[in-house]
């Protein structure tokens, strides 16, 4: 167990109040329960019932004869599938509000960025020119839905990687085909007595994982910015400082933007808010938690409350009226952790419910009615609050969110000249050493928010420029790793670059779907010139730190299968089968051109990762990176100036030092 439970003060201070009122928390389940030793290393196999086979010891093969490797190969196939389903199935639904809003029956949406709706009807074939937005938009609806059922040769947006990577994909056999057929397929492969040849399983795995990135996750992503708007940089607060204790405070957690976006609006309601005054409460407060948080904070710069491990802490403050909940990331603990405090825990998807919630079911037809509904219940909610429970730890980060791929093009050339040409130079002339993508979620094995900061922090430090998604976006929000002002502790060379630019050197572009915007951000550095012709090319490198969910798998799995290396932080959950290892690194490498690691030192992985950075650079014979060469003024401060003790405690700025 980790010695210290997190590095957020935050969390700290509300683990104490827990403690002292007997509250019982996934930080103590995870004292108390210890993880499977053998289904943690993929030794079990559960496929059928002559088992679970335990293939540990001598046990070189399950009853069927089974190997350690298919068992492996097919335990990961399975994850990939339940998390590109996850991300997927999000998508589908976001096509449906698309289709009903266009079709006249979910009134409260409607098409509110039109570009992004041409730029997407553009991918899809569908045409545009002289035609009423509402007409097209139907048309995206449907061909959107199409790529999920369809059993055509190829989702659309296979279209939108590089050549060369559609090549290498199609050379393999695996440019996914509808996203459902994939997720379908890894699951008939994976039943007893089917696919029993590891590699193939999980040839078949990376195209599932394509499925989701390039497919589910990608479109999901699309039609949230045509419904909601394409993100652009935002200001805003994070940590549990952000809750009020006069208003009413609403939590709002999971993924999907349908609800939340309504709540947001719902709120602002001012008989909604008279209806607060009314019950004594100063007015309406909302903060997000989980990839719900990012996706309200990026269009409407609602403040981030927490990520992951704080759902049930965020109960302890005594302060929350409901916590709203829809899909993905809610923990069945809520309900458990409520009881002795006035908070209501809403379920509000029809895919999800939890017994001894409240529920109030969410319909897109009657969107707005339901949203008021829920802000009520909260309101009428207020006066059950007991003001001697009341706790808010007093930390507030401020932080900038909101780079979408769009913003991203945007800023580096205004509207007439927006390209990622900026970019590319100052990776090939080497004031930015490369880029990497940190995401994912908590886990309650390790350090809270303490690798997922660690990691940023020693990438910026060594001029890597990062972005950043989900639980990680969060936990570098809350801890000040958000603002412009980080570039203080940023490489020299990429201090510049950010300091000319004007963004902060790690940028937050959205939830875990919107992975799909850092693959929309490969795909152009790929295709720009300078830096290859393949992400598969490029300087650059992904991290999960403290992953815990199948989706972060499938994550993983689709940004290698794109062509990135990418280290999972975390003890490795397929080890029980060596070649299963040797095949998604070295195998991988061969195949498509970068290797999934499992690598439970943060530090290691680091190191690593720059080390793969430098050589991608000498393969593409750019200058060897140099710390020293760029930026040598007197307001260079040396990166490792602060410990990471001293930057967890806020004394990151120069003023701190
Ligand atoms: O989808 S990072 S813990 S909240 S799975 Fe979940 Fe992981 Fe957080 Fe968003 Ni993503």
């Amino acid at each position: 167990m980790p010695e210290k439970k997190s590095v957020d003060p935050a969390i700290t201070e509300l683990l104490d109040k827990a403690m002292a009122e007997g509250i019982n928390t996934v930080f103590d389940r995870a004292e108390t329960t210890k993880a499977c030793p053998i289904g943690s290393v993929s030794a079990c196999c559960k496929n059928c019932s002559m088992g679970p086979c335990r293939l540990t010891g001598k046990t070189e093969v399950g009853l069927c004869g089974a190997t350690k490797a298919t068992i492996a190969a097919r335990n990961l196939a399975r994850d990939i599938a339940s998390g590109a389903a996850a991300h997927s199935d999000h998508g589908r639904d976001m096509a449906l509000t698309l289709l009903a809003a266009c079709e006249g029956h979910a009134p409260d949406y409607g098409i509110k960025d039109e570009r992004k709706l041409k730029a997407v009807a553009a991918y899809l074939g569908i045409p545009t020119e002289g035609r009423d937005k509402v007409e097209i938009g139907r048309d995206v609806a449907l061909a959107t839905l199409s790529n999920f059922s369809s059993t055509k040769a190829e989702v659309d947006s296979v279209k939108r990687a590089p050549p060369k990577r559609q090549e290498v994909w199609r050379n393999l056999g695996i440019a996914p085909r509808g996203v459902d057929r994939e997720i379908v397929e890894v699951l008939h492969r994976t039943h007893a007595g089917n696919d029993q040849d590891a590699e193939h399983i999980l040839d078949h795995g990376l195209r599932c994982a394509l499925g989701d990135g390039w497919g589910g996750s990608m479109l999901a992503t699309d039609i949230s910015d045509i419904l909601f708007g394409t993100p652009g940089p935002v200001a805003a607060r994070s940590n549990f400082g952000v809750l009020s204790e006069t208003e009413v405070n609403i939590v709002i957690h999971g993924h999907e933007p349908t609800l939340s976006e309504l709540i947001v609006a719902a709120a602002g309601e001012p008989d909604m808010i008279e209806y607060a005054k009314s019950k004594g409460a100063a007015g309406i407060n909302l903060a997000g938690m989980c990839c719900t948080a990012n996706e309200i904070l990026m269009r409407q710069g609602v403040p981030v409350l927490g990520n992951y491990l704080s759902q049930e802490l965020a109960i302890v403050t005594g302060a929350v009226e409901a916590i709203v909940v829809d899909i993905q990331c809610i923990m069945q603990g809520l309900v458990a952790a409520a009881k002795p405090y006035h908070t209501k825990i809403v379920t509000t998807s029809p895919k999800a419910h939890i017994t001894g919630a409240s529920r109030i079911q969410f319909d897109e037809h009657r969107a707005m009615e339901i949203a008021k509904e829920i802000v009520k219940l909260a309101i009428d909610n207020f006066p059950n609050r007991s003001k001697n429970k009341v706790q808010i730890p007093n930390y507030v980060n401020h932080l900038v969110a909101g780079f979408s791929h769009e913003y991203l093009n945007y800023m580096q050339g205004g509207i007439y000249r927006e390209s990622f040409r900026p970019l590319n130079d100052n990776i090939m002339n080497g004031r930015i050493r490369g880029a990497a993508g940190v995401v994912g979620c908590n886990n309650a094995r390790v350090t809270h928010d303490d690798a997922q900061t660690y990691i940023v922090k020693e990438l910026i430090k060594n001029d890597v420029l990062v972005v950043t998604t989900g639980c990680n976006a969060i936990a570098c929000a809350k801890l000040g790793l958000l603002t412009p002002e980080v570039m203080n502790i940023a490489g020299p060379g990429l201090r510049e670059v950010c300091q000319t630019i004007g963004i902060p050197p790690v940028l937050h572009m959205g939830s875990c779907v919107d992975n799909s915007r850092i693959l929309t951000v490969l795909a152009q550095c790929a295709t720009e010139g300078g830096l290859g012709e393949d992400i598969s090319d490029l300087p650059v490198a992904g991290f999960a730190p403290e992953w815990m969910s199948e989706k972060a798998i499938s994550i993983g799995t689709y940004v290698v299968a794109s062509g990135v290396t990418t280290w999972m932080v975390g003890h490795h959950p397929y080890s029980n089968s060596p070649e299963v290892v040797d095949m998604i690194t070295e195998g991988w490498k061969k195949k498509v051109g970068a290797a999934y690691y499992f690598e439970p030192d943060p530090e290691k992985a680091v190191l690593e990762a720059l080390a793969h950075i430098d050589a991608k650079r000498a393969a593409l014979k750019l200058e060897e990176y140099n710390p020293t060469r760029y930026a040598q003024s007197e307001t260079y401060l040396p990166a490792d100036y602060t410990s990471h003790e001293n930057f967890a405690k806020g004394l990151y700025s120069r003023a701190g030092v």
